[in-house]
C-alpha cells in the first residue's frame, strides 16, 4: 500500500525561535518512517516580509542545518528549498484564480503582518496563504504537522482543493492540519498575550534554538509573569501558563505534574528549572547543527537532490493542473 504523504515548511525569515521547534519542527521527524515526507525551507514565502539578500541565504542553510540536526534525515525525508522547485509559484497562480479576495481579507496572519509592516505591504503578503496551498496541494498531502497560527491557512488549503476539484474533476487530495493538543501556540516571553515570533522586535521575547546557555537562562528569568507568587496554570497567569507549556512540551510532563512538583516553590525556583530543561532540550541539537553548518558541500548534496525528488513529484501533479484548466501541452522540440 502507498505510504501517506506528510509536508511542512518553515520561513528562513530569521534564525529559528522554541516556538517553531515546539510547535512544528519538533514534530516532523516522527514522521519519517511511516509516511512520505517533504519537509521544505520557504524562502518564496519569507520575501513577503523585508529581507536582506545575504541574510535570507544564510538564514536559509541555517534552516536546512536545523532541520537535520533535529532528526530530519534525508535518506528518509524529501528535504529542499522552496524556490528550487518552480512548480510552487506556478501552481500558486492557478489557485489565485479561484481564491475569493473575501477569504484572504480574513486571514489574521495578513491582518496582524500587514500592522507590523505597514510601510510595506504587498500582494505577495496578502497571498501567502496561496502559495502556502500551492505548497500543500502540489505534493498531494495528507497531513501538515503545523502550529496553531497555521490553521486558519490550512483550512484555505482544503477549501481551494475542494473548489477546484469541484470545477474541474478529482485532482487534489484533500489535506489534514496535525497541531498538537499542547505547545502548538507558544508565547512571547514578554507579552504572553501574543505569539512568540522569530521576527520579533525585542529579543528577549522568544529562545533562539541557538542561543547559549548563560541567553537563555538571562532571557527564561527576565520572562513575563505576575505577581501571585503562586505556581498554578490558569488564563489569570498567561505568563506563567506559557512557561508551563514549554516545560511540559519539553519534558512530557503534564501541566498538573508540573504545577504539583512546584506547589510549595516560588517562580526564581521554577524559572531556574526550566532553563536547564531547555538547555538540555537545545545542547544536542546545537551540537549536531555546529557540525552541519560547516560541511556546505553536504548541505549543498542535501538541498540539491531534495529538489531533484521534490520536483519529480511537483511536476507530474502540476501537469494535471495545466491539462484539466486547458493550457495547451508544451511539446519539446529538443528531444
Ligand atoms: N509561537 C509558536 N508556537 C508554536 N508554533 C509556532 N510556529 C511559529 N510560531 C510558533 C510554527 O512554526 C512553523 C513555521 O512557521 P513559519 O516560520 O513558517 O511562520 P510563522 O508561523 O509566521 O512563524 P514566526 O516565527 O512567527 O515567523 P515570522 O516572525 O517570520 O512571521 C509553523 O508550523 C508555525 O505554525
Amino acid at each position: 500500500m502507498d505510504k501517506k504523504t506528510v509536508l511542512s515548511g518553515i520561513q528562513p525569515s530569521g534564525s529559528l525561535t522554541l516556538g517553531n521547534y515546539i510547535g512544528a519542527l519538533k514534530n516532523f521527524p516522527e514522521f519519517q518512517n511511516e509516511y512520505d515526507c517533504y519537509y521544505c525551507i520557504v524562502d518564496l514565502h519569507a520575501i513577503t516580509v523585508p529581507q536582506v539578500p545575504q541574510d535570507l541565504r544564510k538564514n536559509t542553510l541555517e534552516v536546512l542545518a536545523l532541520y537535520l540536526a533535529c532528526g530530519l534525515d534525508p535518506d528518509k525525508s524529501t528535504i529542499f528549498i522552496q524556490s528550487h522547485v518552480h512548480e510552487h509559484a506556478e501552481l500558486a497562480w492557478v489557485l489565485n484564480t479561484i481564491t475569493y479576495m473575501g477569504q484572504l481579507n480574513r486571514m489574521t496572519q495578513y491582518k496582524d503582518k500587514s500592522k507590523k509592516y505597514n510601510e510595506s505591504i504587498n500582494a505577495g503578503l496578502f497571498t501567502y496563504p496561496v502559495l502556502m496551498a500551492a505548497d500543500i496541494l502540489l505534493y498531494q498531502a495528507d497531513l501538515v504537522p503545523v502550529g496553531e497560527d497555521q490553521r486558519q491557512h490550512l483550512e484555505l488549503a482544503r477549501d481551494l482543493a475542494i473548489r477546484f476539484n469541484n470545477k474541474y474533476s478529482d485532482t487534489f487530495n484533500i489535506p489534514e492540519p496535525f497541531i498538537k493538543k499542547s505547545g502548538s501556540k507558544i508565547m512571547s516571553l514578554q507579552d504572553p498575550a501574543v505569539k512568540m515570533s522569530k521576527s520579533d522586535q525585542d529579543k528577549n521575547a522568544y529562545i533562539l534554538l541557538l542561543d547559549d546557555k548563560d541567553t537563555i537562562r538571562r532571557k527564561i528569568r527576565r520572562a513575563v509573569t505576575d505577581s501571585e507568587n503562586h505556581i498554578d496554570y490558569n488564563d489569570n497567569q498567561l505568563g506563567l501558563k506559557n512557561l508551563i507549556d514549554i516545560y511540559s512540551s519539553l519534558t512530557d510532563k503534564k501541566a498538573e505534574e508540573i504545577v504539583a512538583m512546584y506547589q510549595s516553590k516560588g517562580y526564581g525556583e521554577f524559572k531556574d528549572d526550566l532553563a536547564e530543561v531547555i538547555i538540555e532540550s537545545l545542547d544536542p541539537i546545537q551540537k549536531r547543527y555546529k557540525e552541519i553548518i560547516s560541511d556546505r558541500v553536504y548541505l549543498e548534496q542535501v538541498y540539491a537532490s531534495g529538489a531533484v525528488k521534490a520536483g519529480r513529484k511537483a511536476s507530474k501533479t502540476l501537469r494535471k493542473v495545466y491539462k484539466k484548466v486547458g493550457f495547451v501541452p508544451k511539446t519539446d522540440i529538443t528531444k
